[in-house]
């Protein structure tokens, strides 16, 4: 256990103005404070991992129907949700964050039941329309609940700053999501032998106002498409899909980068070869084939598209900067999920990862859901502490304890989930 007279660990920017506290203040992070308090495991502190520290009062700009989300831009709408109120088993439609591309269509007098959605493309014999009545009526209804997590997610914390939204853990969720299987719809309409990807084109417009460009048209491999789990959605939780997120009709690839599950659906394109619409290429939703040097410029050549989401978790109880009692065990829970494999375990640290004990996971509702676990935690004496989690998949891989690899725009940053606890006498 650490000193307690220790109050700035080695290499911790605390209380020390150093030029990387104050780089790091110039780049929007904010100063760590531990209110005085001794830090126990300091010793422990990884060299260069500065502390959370205990948050100060936050008051998010509401976005109507939201409930807390932190609003990064309102032209296109972004916004995050704070862990603490990411804690429901289904998240609930006031607790879903928000990432658009462009500008949603306009909606107000839309009869869903009307809503027309073309199946096309080179590996369909030929085109086909359905309205979203017909697609109810038609095939067999499907509830699920599934993960929809942007592939930035965690973007705010790579070095140098990655371009793009700076989300930090809050661009995921996991709404019961109602249609149908996307597969039932392609097999009907005779999806080809040539097929190789599955992409949408949406109704919402470009944020320049030209028509002729679309803010973001992506999609998956046909394999992904052809998954019992690969919706296509006409609700959420039991209601419409609110507005925001895609009413009447989206998809929902579940584990997959939230920018495959394209919104306000109006085209599904079944592609002879690896789609190319709007955000396929550059630097959009790709990364280095190879591990890069933080900063290094890639060649288009040795990027390749994001696939499956990687294995990570997030503690949604208690809310970070917590004050606890040393004589009570604390409860820890919250969420952990992976893109196409199984969550096999979850351990949290007290000890900034010196040691890890096994946390107790719930059974996974379906395969793309995220399942809970929760710790009981002893915590042996005042002063400042940060619970890890750390989720581990099937295959034996596991959250990387700091940050995986740098890219050049901050994708799937699955680094341990921390928060920070006060424990008083
Ligand atoms: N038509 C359309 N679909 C879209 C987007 C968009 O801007 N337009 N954003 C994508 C991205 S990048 C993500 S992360 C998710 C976000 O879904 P949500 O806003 O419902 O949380 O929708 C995806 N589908
Ligand atoms: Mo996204």
């Amino acid at each position: 256990m650490g000193d307690a007279e220790v109050t700035n660990p080695p290499d911790s920017p605390i209380g020390r103005p150093t030029r990387r506290t104050f780089l790091r203040r110039a780049s929007g992070w904010t100063l760590a404070s531990t209110a005085g308090l001794p830090v126990v495991f300091a010793d422990h502190l990884p060299a260069g991992v500065p502390l959370l520290g205990l948050p100060g009062a936050q008051d998010p700009a509401p976005i109507p129907g939201k409930d807390g989300l932190r609003v990064f831009n309102d032209r296109p709408v972004l916004a995050e949700t704070p862990a603490h109120l990411l804690d429901d088993d289904v998240t609930p439609a006031s607790r879903l964050f928000v990432r658009n591309n462009g500008l949603p269509p306009a909606l107000d007098d839309v009869d869903a039941d009307a809503w027309e959605i073309e199946v096309a493309g080179e590996a369909m014999a030929e085109p086909r329309t359905f309205t979203v009545g017909e697609l109810r009526d038609r095939f067999e209804s499907v509830s699920l609940p599934l993960v929809l997590e942007c592939a930035g997610n965690g973007r705010a914390e790579f070095q140098p700053p990655a371009a793009g939204t700076p989300w930090t853990t809050g661009a995921v969720g996991c709404p019961r999501w109602d249609g149908i299987r996307l597969r039932d719809l392609l097999t009907a309409c005779g999806v080809g032998e040539g097929a190789v990807y599955v992409a949408y084109e949406s109704a919402d417009r470009h944020l320049s106002g030209d028509p002729a460009r679309k803010p973001i048209s992506r999609g998956v491999p046909i394999a992904k498409a052809l998954e019992p789990e690969s919706l296509l959605a006409f609700g959420m939780n039991g209601a419409e899909i609110p507005a925001l997120h895609g009413h009447p009709a989206r998809l929902v690839f579940g584990g997959w980068p939230g920018s495959t599950s394209g919104k306000w659906v109006r085209r599904i394109l079944v592609r002879d070869r690896v789609h190319d619409g709007a955000k396929m290429g550059g630097s959009s939703y790709r990364r280095p084939r190879r591990p890069v040097r933080p900063g290094a410029e890639v060649q288009d050549a040795d990027m390749e598209i994001l696939g499956a989401m990687p294995i990570k978790s997030l503690i949604t109880a208690p809310r970070s900067g917590v004050v606890h009692r040393a004589a009570e065990t604390l409860e820890v829970r919250g969420h952990a999920w992976v893109g196409d494999r199984a969550v096999a375990e979850v351990f949290t640290s007290i000890d900034f990862g010196a040691t890890w004990q096994p946390a107790a996971l719930g059974p996974a509702p379906n395969r793309n859901a995220w399942q809970r676990f929760r710790a009981e935690i002893a915590l042996p004496e005042p002063g400042y502490y940060e619970v890890w989690a750390r989720a581990v998949d099937d295959a034996g891989r596991g959250q990387p304890m700091v940050l995986p690899g740098w890219n050049p725009k901050g994708y799937m940053n699955n680094a341990c989930h921390r928060i920070a606890v006060q424990v008083d006498a």
